[in-house]
């Protein structure tokens, strides 16, 4: 009773007067009731549960009223149809192409999961002539140590106002970068310098390289680059300070960059696409490209690391990739047995008829002739290649002027354009490089016809008034080895015609070239040399030029190299133990009679 007069129900005078039992009883009935309510809720079936919230908010104003849930189903009904008819306009070797990208990305992130394997211990090949080369002769010595003077200040002003950035900008003083490297920021004129420095005795200059490198290089960058460019520059960069300083963060580096390069051969027919987004792996082609095609000294342009990057981690898939490239090419026809430089990824067939052997084309031809070096000259399917697209050359490319000087024309559309570029002045040193093991004994024939490039190149320097050579010169209308249109005026700091001369020196030992050499760079050092690194000029016939304002990273790889070697001793890198890539990386001989590369049974 006590309790009674305790309980608060007094407020109500009818639960008053209920007796305790009574209340207990009510109590439990009410609970029972409740719990009842809140399983309903709980086993009805989750959509209208949801639906029914998503209401009762919308209602309130808060989220979706009933239509526009009805507006969002539909939009996105829409969307899928839209997306779904875009696949189906996309060819079927297109998505093809697209599902292999994919899987290769899933492949790749699951290995990732499992973190980067060790790669395989390989024998280093034989490294001969790394160091020192002094030429002895004090005269030449001093050229030497001004050229290795140039190279310092090249560097010094990058490390000062580009550092990390893909190339310099000498008067602006700051960083630089060009399409070719997306928007990326990869150091690229480091990764070009590396092998310069390190012959060159820069030791503290390779080391602070080298670290940039282990902190910073990293390629897991949403940005679309050129798989040419980046595998020239920075996988051949990779491997040849790899090579040459024995430190593995320079191989590992490599390899990383090249998996990152596979997606760009997901296409219908395994030709690469130009370039290649680093992050997604989605590849495209130039717009500018003949029809979308790929372009000949791009695609042909890979052979030598991707054999090294085999023979490196055991993986066979580098390997195929370019002896696929080869395969294809090997079955079909050719315009006058001329090589046409565009090859359409997705049909497989040529673009446009425009054979060359400077831009486009230049390269390829390059890497035929040095895949049989490479391969200790064990790669005669290479050589051949090499030797019958050089004899098409010769024949409808190749022509001496009124004034006696021979050049390499332009094929187009069954015309021949009498103009050549200064890229086309490399193949003076490849003439010469390929003298020896040409077919009918013709090593005098080729060995001839270098020097003959190499004067005529001489000339379209010596022709102008700053001693620098145009981006292209013509031999029509009295006019000859020189520039006529002001866009061609142009020097860029490019290597081709001092690389020549180097070659011929070497095959010649004719003091002229080591003459040319110097005077090529005391023109550089002259009109070129800015307080802050090395800049290009826009016209070479003007006595006062303007700059164009870039210090290009092959500047560093190839160009002070070339000089460098020029006026160093035939000991230092020989050509009996080292090949250089297109942008004079040098790899050393593989001596493939003696081993097998993994894949390359299955291409026989
Ligand atoms: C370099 O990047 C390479 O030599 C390439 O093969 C073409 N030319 C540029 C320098 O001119």
């Amino acid at each position: 009773i006590a309790m009674e007069t305790e309980i608060p129900f007094s407020a109500s005078p009818c639960l008053a007067t209920l007796r305790l039992s009574e209340k207990f009883i009510l109590l439990l009935i009410l609970s029972a009731f409740i719990t009842l309510c809140f399983g309903a809720f709980f086993f009805l079936p989750d959509n209208s549960k949801h639906k029914r919230f998503d209401l009762a908010v919308g209602v309130q104003g808060l989220c979706y009223s009933e239509e526009s849930l009805r507006d969002k189903i539909r939009a996105d009904h829409e969307r899928a149809l839209q997306e779904a008819k875009e696949k189906l306009r996309k060819s079927k070797e297109e998505l093809r192409a697209e599902i292999q990208t994919e899987k290769t990305k899933v492949a790749e992130d699951l290995k990732k999961k499992d973190g980067p394997k060790p790669l395989p211990p390989v024998p280093m090949p034989k490294l001969v002539g790394i160091n020192d080369g002094d030429p002895g002769d004090p005269d030449v010595k001093e050229k030497r140590d001004k050229i290795r003077e140039m190279m310092k200040h090249a560097w010094d002003s990058y490390r000062q106002y580009g550092w990390g950035h893909n190339e310099l900008k000498p008067i602006a003083k700051k960083g630089h970068s060009t399409n070719i490297f997306g928007n990326s920021q990869m150091g690229a004129t480091i990764v070009d310098a590396l092998d310069t420095l390190y012959i060159m005795g820069l030791h503290d200059e390779f080391k602070d390289g080298q670290e940039w490198i282990e902190q910073n290089l990293d390629f897991s960058v949403n940005a679309e680059v050129s798989v040419f460019e980046v595998n020239i520059r920075f996988i051949g960069g990779l491997l040849a300070a790899y090579y040459l300083s024995g430190q593995e963060v320079f191989k590992v580096k490599a390899v990383q960059l090249a998996e990152k390069l596979l997606p760009a051969f997901n296409t219908p027919t395994g030709i690469p696409w130009a370039m290649v987004n680093l992050k997604s792996g989605v590849g495209h082609n130039w717009g500018w490209a003949s029809a979308g095609s790929s372009i000949l000294a791009e695609f042909g342009t890979l052979h030598m690391e991707f054999v090294h990057l085999t023979y490196l981690t055991g993986n066979p898939a580098y390997y195929q990739k370019v002896m696929h490239i080869r395969k294809l090419l090997a079955k079909m026809d050719r315009p006058n047995g001329l090589y046409p430089n565009y090859l359409n990824p997705r049909t497989g067939r040529w673009g446009q008829h425009h054979t060359s052997v400077g831009g486009l084309g230049d390269s390829f031809y390059e890497y035929l002739l040095k895949a049989w070096l490479m391969s200790d000259k064990t790669d005669t399917e290479a050589r051949k290649t090499y030797d019958d697209a050089i004899e098409a050359i010769e024949r409808h490319l190749i022509r001496k002027s009124n004034g006696g000087l021979t050049f390499i024309g332009e094929w187009k559309n069954g015309h021949l354009e009498r103009k050549m570029g200064h890229l086309t002045c490399f193949a003076g040193g490849m003439f010469a490089l390929g003298a020896d093991g040409s077919p009918d004994d013709k090593a005098g024939h080729y060995l001839q016809l270098g020097a003959e490039i190499a004067h005529t190149c001489h000339e379209s320097y010596d022709r102008t008034v700053l001693k620098l050579g145009p981006e292209a010169f013509k031999f029509d209308s009295g006019l000859e080895a020189v520039a006529v249109r002001q866009n061609e005026k142009y020097y860029i700091l490019r290597p081709e015609v001092i690389e020549t001369y180097w070659y011929m020196w070497r095959f010649t030992h004719d003091p002229k070239y080591r003459q040319w050499g110097w005077e090529a760079a005391q023109a550089i050092d002259k009109y070129c040399r800015v307080s802050g690194g090395f800049s290009g000029v826009k016209d070479v016939y003007s006595s006062n030029p303007t700059y164009d304002d870039v210090q290009q990273s092959f500047f560093l790889a190839e160009t002070l190299k070339y000089l460098y070697l020029l006026f160093s001793s035939d000991e230092l890198l020989p050509l009996e133990n080292w090949v250089f890539n297109t942008e004079a990386h040098p790899l050393p001989v593989l001596h493939l009679g003696n081993l097998t590369l993994p894949g390359s049974q299955d291409q026989r």
